[in-house]
């Protein structure tokens, strides 16, 4: 039978994270096909690592994980070098990226499938098909290409979580010491994990790529399971911290509140992602309990806080700018600090009108920071995703935006930048806005550097506040070069970018 090399192509300079996309693909297949798991955050030279498992012949599938922005990378050139070198492997691509845009990547003609959404399912069941010689064409979730056409398979309803496969850490273990290189010192404890426990999202946001994958579906292990999980960790491997990577941890409020009760003796720190309308409907008994299990940051997609921006966001409709600040300050009494993310830079009819909604957003934002000063704002540039049928795509496309055709030029330094959602390519913003928002940025950081980068001591933090607080109070924003020096002989590090 033939072998299966999955690869998790890097992701982060530093504090690596159970690979969690690829290590739950595994677990699909385990018992039943052998593989072995090649992780590029861990490797000095991943392709050679690859190659060294292709040459002994007994891997005939491989299958990437690639989501936008630094994984391709290695994922483009590596799997084009693979199909040149080994062309009788047959390459699949799974993750956002693929999913999201499958068109380049199956045109370039070095990926063989791609798995569109959860590959629980359907990738076990193609490589059988596959190894068997049956057909493929009727397996939900897979994208492929057939005479000049993409053909995609039918989406495959969400199924239960708790009845999947474990992840098989032990064996993940032996071929990447878990101790060694995924349990990282972060500002949540001495030895963080990462853990996913519920897949997709009930919510549409126009401008999120959960949304056209997902499409507002949610599903989720309980918290009897979840707690199982971490205590493994927390057990075999000392875990004392849990980043939950979840797109939207807290949507059950008895969930949450049942997982704090069952985490609270473990003493862990932990974190995760939320919307604020949904959590500011949990009572304060069920906040206080959170707190108290041990969840100490809590990052919110708050977007912004113009309620014409929410609406074309698609934000749910049920959240105001009046609510992220008032959430912001009811945080405060129970210890829980706020990590808000907004998104500038949304497209309006007139240039005039983008520069004033980037204008409002700073104002609102420094609101947000004066009534809960420990809030942590995380600034994106909205960068726009493929969500057929939203409004926001729609403007988006009549503006005159279109995403490469050619894989490789999603590797280019411009388009890189994009998926950073730092710099897009968007028609409707000028350079002098982009400056103008990432100014700001640096302002803010140097005013209120992240407490999640924990060497930032404290005489760093306060000589650059010194430095950034005159600018901040004055609104004097432009030209910030003395706080980026300071940013970068420190290593100044962005959690959205570094890892949380
Ligand atoms: C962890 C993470 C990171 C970490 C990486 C950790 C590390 N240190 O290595 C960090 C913080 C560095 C990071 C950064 C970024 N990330 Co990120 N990240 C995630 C996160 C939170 C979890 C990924 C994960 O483990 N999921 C758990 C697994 C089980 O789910 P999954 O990946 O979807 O896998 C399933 C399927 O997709 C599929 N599948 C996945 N891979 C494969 C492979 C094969 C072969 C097959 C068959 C199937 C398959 O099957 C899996 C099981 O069903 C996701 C959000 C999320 N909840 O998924 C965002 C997410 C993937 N990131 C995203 C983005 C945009 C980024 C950035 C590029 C931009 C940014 N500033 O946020 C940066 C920069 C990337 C970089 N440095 O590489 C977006 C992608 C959106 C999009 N436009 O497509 C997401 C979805 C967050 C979001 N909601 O916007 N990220
Ligand atoms: S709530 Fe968050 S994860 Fe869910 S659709 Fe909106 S932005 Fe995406």
């Amino acid at each position: 039978m033939n072998k299966i090399l999955l690869f998790n192509p890097k992701s982060a300079v530093a504090k690596h994270r159970i690979p969690n996309s690829i290590l739950s693909i595994a677990a699909s297949v385990e018992g039943k096909y052998q593989w072995a798991i090649v992780d590029g955050n861990c490797e000095a030279d991943p392709l050679a690592k690859l190659e060294s498992y292709l040459e002994t012949g007994e891997y005939k599938y491989i299958g990437f994980t690639i989501m936008p922005g630094p994984q391709l990378k290695q994922g483009i050139p590596f799997a084009k070098a693979i199909k040149e070198r080994f062309p009788g492997t047959v390459m699949i691509w799974g993750g956002y990226f693929p999913s999201t845009q499958p068109k380049a990547v199956l045109e370039s003609g070095y990926v063989d499938f791609v798995i569109n959404g959860p590959g629980d399912h359907a990738f076990p069941s193609l490589i059988d098909a596959l190894e068997k010689g049956t057909p493929y064409e009727f397996i939900k979730n897979v994208t492929y290409y057939a005479n000049g056409d993409i053909i995609k398979n039918p989406k495959e309803d969400l199924f239960e979580q708790d009845p999947l496969p474990p992840l098989p850490y032990d064996k993940l273990n032996d071929f990447y010491g878990i101790d060694k290189w995924y349990l990282g010192r972060t500002y949540l404890g001495e030895r963080t994990m990462a853990y996913h426990s519920s897949i997709g999202c009930p919510f549409t946001c126009s401008f999120c790529a959960v949304v056209p994958i997902y499409e507002a579906r949610w599903k989720a292990k309980s918290a009897k399971n979840v707690y199982n999980d971490v205590k493994y960790i927390h057990d075999k491997w000392g875990a004392d911290a849990i980043e939950f990577h979840d797109n939207n941890f807290f949507v059950s409020e008895k969930r949450t509140v049942e997982f704090s009760k069952l985490i609270k003796p473990e003493k862990m720190s932990w974190w995760g992602m939320a919307r604020i309308d949904t959590m500011d409907k949990f009572s304060d008994a069920s906040l206080a309990a959170v707190r108290e299990g041990g969840c100490k940051i809590i990052f919110f997609g708050a977007e912004s806080g113009n309620n014409l921006i929410l609406e074309q966001l698609d934000k749910g409709g049920t959240q105001t700018g009046d609510q992220i600040i008032r959430f912001a300050e009811r945080l405060k009494k129970f210890d829980i600090i706020p990590e808000y993310s907004f998104v500038l830079g949304t497209p309006a009819p007139t240039a005039k009108q983008v520069e004033a909604q980037i204008d409002f957003e700073i104002d609102f934002i420094k609101r947000v920071k004066a009534v809960n000063p420990r809030t942590e704002i995380v600034l994106y540039t909205y960068s726009p995703v493929p969500t057929e049928g939203s409004a926001l795509f729609k403007q988006v496309q009549e503006q005159g935006f279109k995403y490469p055709r050619v894989l490789e030029d999603w590797i280019s330094p411009a388009w890189e930048n994009f998926d950073m959602r730092k710099n897009p390519l968007t028609p409707w913003l000028t350079p002098e806005m982009i400056d103008k928002i990432r100014n700001f940025e640096t302002v803010l950081n140097g005013v209120y550097p992240t407490v999640t980068d924990i060497r930032l001591n404290d005489l760093k933090r306060r000589a650059i506040k010194l430095v950034a607080g005159v600018r901040y109070k004055v609104n004097m924003y432009k030209y910030p070069y003395e706080i980026k020096l300071l940013q970068r002989v420190w290593k100044y590090r962005q959690p959205e970018i570094s890892g949380f």
